[in-house]
C-alpha cells in the first residue's frame, strides 16, 4: 500500500475525522552525505585518547574503560560514550563522552568524575540485605527490588556503595527508583527516578485527517509504526495495539481511546521526523526504536517509565495526547537514551519541555490545529486554567524565571522554569519579530534569538556531552561547547548561548569554553560580471564564517555602482564603458575581513560568448555554489558516479521528507542568446508509473525552467538543454531544488552544469 490521498468520511451529517495513512515495507534510505569511515575514524580517535589516560579522565591504575555505541549527529559530529569500572566494580559517575569532528579529530571530553578513585577497601561494612531494606524504604509501596550490586559511587568523593532498583509507587504515582546506599555508613547517597510524570492537553492536530504510518499484515491494519522498532499505540486496558480491517482510525472525539492513539502516534511520528531532519538522530532511542504508547491511564497525568509512555485524561475524560505532551514524554526517553541518562538536579522537565515545544514548531500546524507556541499543554482542561507551563515567562504560572541555588532541589516541574526561559531566549530572544511574545531577562539584557532549529541542535548536542553529573551548571558548559562544535569559525551562536544563560542567572563555570572567531570570513565569489552601458545592476553578495553581522565595502566598482554597507548588494546604473577589477570586502563584527575579486566589463555589446557557470562540474567542491553544498562530493563509492571527473551534486535520496538545493547566479548581457545545459541522473525506489512524488525543479527566481521527478528515472545520465535567453540583460539566478516526500527515496544527481552564450 502506498496511499497519499486523505480519506474523509461524512456520516450522520457530521464530518468525522479519519486519517490518511501510508503503509509501507521497511524502506532502505540511502545517505548521500555520509562520510565514508567517519565512524571508524571517530571510534579509533576516541580509543587513542582514552588509552593515553589524559588527566581529565581522573583515571586510577585500577580503572578499566568500556566504549559504548557511538552516536552520530549533524555536521559530522560524533560522540563516543564510555563507562568505567574500578577493580571490577561498576563506577556510578565514572561515565564520560569523547566528541569528535567530521575528520575524526577529538574535539574534547565531557567527564562526570572530578576525583581519582583510591578506595582503601572493596569490602562492604553494610550488608546487602541492609542496603536493600534501606532502598525499600524510599517508596511507599514496593512491588519488586533488584538484587543490590556493589559499585563505586564517584560523584563527589569516590565511595564504596550498593546499588539497587525498586519498583512500586510513591506519593506522585508509579516509580522505578535507582537507590545508591553507602556501603560503609548505610546512608542513601543518591536516588534516580525513572518514571517521568507529565501532564497534557486534549488538543486535536490539524489539518484533519492527519497522516499516519501504519502496518498491514494480511488484511489487518494496525497502529504500529512500520519504520520504528517497538513504536505502536495501544489500549492501556490490555496493552493491545489498535487494529482493524481498514486503514482509517479515530472519530475526532478525544474521549475515544482510538482517537487518543491517532493523536499520540501522529505526535510520535512528527517528533521522529524532527529528530531525523533537524538532529540526525535515529529514532527515540538512537537505534531506530522507541516504546509503545498506551492510551487509557486512569489519571490526570502522562508518563514515561523506561519501557512505555502512558497517556491519561483530563477531568472531561479526554485523552491528553497532544503534540507537546507526547513529545515531552518521548523527550524523557531521548534524555534516558543519551549519555549519562535522565538529566538531574532540576533539569529533567526542562529537557522534556524543549522537545515538546520544538516538535510543535517542527509540525508548524495552521490555525485551528496545535499552532506552535512556547506554552506546555495550552489547551489542557485539567483544572480549567489553560497551560501548565510558560517558557517565555515561567512566573506567569508560578515557576521561577531566574536560576538560584534552590532550584536543583525544588519540585522537578517547577524547576523547569529557568531552563525553559533559557531555551526561549536562545530560540526567540527578548523581542521576537515573528509574533512570539517578548521575554524579560534577569539581568536586563536584550538577546537576538537563533531560531528553534539552531537552539534545539545546540541543546541536543549538549545532551550528547551529558554525563551522570548533569545540572543547570553543567548544561551551561555543555551548550557552550556544543555551539562551538557545531559552528566552528563563528561565535554568534556561542555568544547567544552565553547571553541566554547569563540572562537567567546561571553563573559562569570554570569549565566553560571561550570563543574567539578564529574562523575566516568567506565571501562567495559572484564570478566575472558583464553589463551593458546604461543598464541597471542589482547583485546581492553573501558571506559566511566569523561573527555576523558583516560590514561591506568595495574597491574598483564601475562608475555609477555602489555597494550597501549593511546588505552587501551592489546596485546602480553602469554609466561608463570599460573593464574594472573589483574587490569586495565583508568585515565581521570582530573586525576580521574576507574578500572576493572579479572583473566587471561595461560595454555596448556585453560580449555574447563563453560559458558563465563557475565550477559547473563540481570538481572544486562547493566553490561558487550556495545552498545544500553538502550535496556536492565524490559519491562514486556510494553508487553515484559523476558524469565528468569525480564530483557531482547528489540532491535527496533519503526516503524521508527532505528538500535540498544548490544555486549559482550569473549575469547574462543584454541581447545575448543563452543556453543552460546539465547532465541529470535520477534513480528511485518509487514504483509508480503515474505519480510524481519526488521532484526536481530548475528555477530562475520565481520562474520554473524545468521540472523532473521519480517518473523520469533512468540508469545513466541524460543531457538537459534549456533556453535561458529570457534572462539576458539581467541575472540568471539558477537554482536546482530537490523535494522528497515521506517515503521511498529518489536521488537527483547533477553534473557538468553550463550556461553558454552566443
Ligand atoms: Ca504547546
Ligand atoms: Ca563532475
Ligand atoms: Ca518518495
Ligand atoms: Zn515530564
Amino acid at each position: 500500500m502506498h496511499l497519499r490521498r486523505p480519506f474523509v468520511l461524512a456520516a450522520s451529517g457530521a464530518l468525522i475525522a479519519a486519517v490518511c495513512t501510508t503503509t509501507t515495507a521497511q524502506a532502505q534510505p540511502t545517505t548521500p552525505n555520509a562520510v565514508p569511515d567517519a565512524q571508524t575514524l571517530a571510534v579509533s580517535a576516541a580509543a587513542g585518547l582514552v588509552a593515553s589516560r589524559p588527566a581529565a579522565l581522573h583515571a586510577s591504575a585500577d580503572d578499566v574503560f568500556l566504549a559504548q555505541k557511538a552516536i552520530s549527529a549533524t555536521n559530522g559530529l560524533k560522540y563516543i560514550p564510555y563507562e568505567r569500572s574500578y577493580k571490577g566494580l561498576a563506577v556510578v559517575g565514572g561515565d564520560f563522552v569523547v566528541a569528535t569532528d567530521s575528520t575524526g579529530q577529538v574535539l574534547g571530553t565531557s567527564v562526570a568524575q572530578d576525583q581519582t578513585i583510591n578506595l582503601a577497601t572493596t569490602t562492604a561494612k553494610v550488608s546487602k540485605d541492609a542496603a536493600e531494606t534501606t532502598a525499600r524504604q524510599q517508596l511507599s509501596a514496593v512491588e519488586s527490588i533488584s538484587p543490590a550490586q556493589q559499585v563505586v559511587y564517584a560523584l563527589g568523593t569516590p565511595t564504596l556503595a550498593w546499588k539497587t532498583t525498586v519498583v512500586g509507587r510513591d506519593a506522585e504515582g508509579p516509580s522505578r527508583l535507582d537507590v545508591i546506599v553507602d556501603a560503609a555508613t548505610g546512608k542513601v547517597l543518591r536516588t534516580q527516578e525513572h518514571v517521568m510524570n507529565g501532564d497534557g492537553t486534549s488538543a486535536y492536530n490539524r489539518p484533519n485527517p492527519v497522516h499516519l504510518d501504519t502496518t498491514v499484515s494480511g488484511s489487518t491494519y494496525s497502529l504500529k509504526d512500520p519504520n520504528l522498532t517497538n513504536v505502536s499505540c495501544q489500549d492501556a486496558a490490555n496493552n493491545t495495539t489498535f487494529s482493524g480491517p481498514d486503514d482509517l482510525w479515530g472519530n475526532g472525539n478525544a474521549t475515544s481511546r482510538e482517537t487518543g492513539c491517532v493523536d499520540a502516534l501522529f505526535a510520535a511520528q512528527t517528533e521522529k521526523k524532527m529528530l531525523t531532519q533537524w538532529l540526525g538522530r535515529n529514532g527515540f532511542d538512537g537505534s531506530g526504536g522507541g516504546w509503545p504508547i498506551r492510551v487509557g491511564l486512569n489519571d490526570q497525568n502522562a508518563y514515561y517509565d523506561g519501557s512505555q509512555v502512558q497517556i491519561g485524561k483530563n477531568t472531561a475524560g479526554q485523552w491528553i495526547s497532544s503534540l507537546d505532551v507526547v513529545a515531552h514524554e518521548l523527550g524523557h526517553g531521548i534524555d534516558d537514551h543519551t549519555p549519562g541518562g535522565i538529566s538531574g538536579a532540576g533539569t529533567q522537565e526542562f529537557v522534556a519541555d524543549v522537545f515538546g515545544a520544538s516538535t510543535e514548531w517542527f509540525a508548524n500546524e495552521p490555525s485551528g490545529g496545535d499552532v506552535p507556541d512556547f506554552l506546555v499543554g495550552e489547551t489542557i482542561n485539567l483544572v480549567g486554567s489553560g497551560p501548565i507551563r510558560n517558557m517565555y515567562n515561567p512566573s506567569a504560572l508560578g515557576d521561577k524565571n531566574c536560576y538560584d541555588s534552590s532550584v536543583p532541589n525544588g519540585e522537578v516541574h517547577a524547576a523547569a522554569g529557568p531552563g525553559n526561559h533559557w531555551f526561549y531566549l536562545l530560540a526567540e530572544g527578548t523581542n521576537p519579530t515573528n509574533g512570539q511574545p517578548t521575554s524579560t531577562t534577569c539581568n536586563s539584557s536584550t538577546i537576538t534569538g537563533l531560531g528553534v532549529q539552531s537552539a534545539l541542535k545546540i541543546f541536543y548536542n549538549a545532551m550528547l556531552l551529558k554525563t551522570s553529573s548533569s545540572s543547570y551548571l553543567k548544561y551551561r558548559t555543555w551548550t557552550l561547547t556544543a555551539a562551538k562544535n557545531l559552528f566552528p569559525g563563528s561565535c554568534t551562536e556561542f555568544n547567544t548561548v552565553k547571553a541566554a544563560w547569563d540572562a537567567i542567572s546561571v553563573p559562569a563555570q570554570s569549565a566553560d569554553p571561550t570563543c574567539s572567531a578564529t574562523g575566516t570570513v568567506t565571501v562567495s565569489n559572484p564570478g566575472n560580471q558583464s553589463t551593458v552601458t546604461g543598464a541597471s545592476v542589482n547583485l546581492p553578495l553573501s558571506a559566511s564564517g566569523g561573527t555576523a553581522p558583516y560590514t561591506w565595502s568595495a574597491t574598483g566598482l564601475p562608475a555609477g555602482l555602489s555597494i550597501s554597507s549593511s546588505t552587501g548588494t551592489i546596485s546602480g546604473t553602469a554609466t561608463t564603458a570599460g573593464t574594472s577589477n573589483v574587490t569586495v570586502t565583508a568585515t565581521d563584527s570582530a573586525g576580521k575581513p574576507g574578500t572576493a575579486s572579479f572583473s566587471w566589463t561595461v560595454g555596448t555589446t556585453g560580449g555574447c560568448s563563453g560559458q558563465k557557470i563557475a565550477n559547473g562540474g563540481f570538481e572544486s567542491g562547493a566553490t561558487s555554489w550556495t545552498g545544500t553544498t553538502g550535496s556536492i562530493g565524490q559519491w562514486g563509492s556510494q553508487g553515484q558516479a559523476a558524469h565528468g571527473g569525480t564530483y557531482s551534486s547528489w540532491l535527496d535520496g533519503y526516503g524521508t521528507t527532505h528538500t535540498e538545493s544548490i544555486a549559482q547566479s550569473v549575469s547574462i548581457p543584454a541581447g545575448c542568446h543563452a543556453s543552460l545545459t546539465f547532465y541529470l541522473h535520477i534513480d528511485t525506489a518509487e514504483t509508480t508509473t503515474s505519480t510524481a512524488y519526488d521532484k526536481l525543479t530548475v528555477t530562475n527566481g520565481s520562474a520554473t525552467l524545468g521540472s523532473y521527478s521519480n517518473l523520469n528515472k533512468a540508469s545513466g545520465y541524460v543531457l538537459k538543454t534549456i533556453d535561458v535567453s529570457s534572462a539576458a540583460g539581467g541575472t540568471l539566478a539558477l537554482k536546482f531544488t530537490g523535494t522528497e516526500d515521506s517515503s521511498l527515496q529518489t536521488s537527483f544527481v547533477i553534473d557538468d552544469v553550463a550556461v553558454t552564450l552566443s
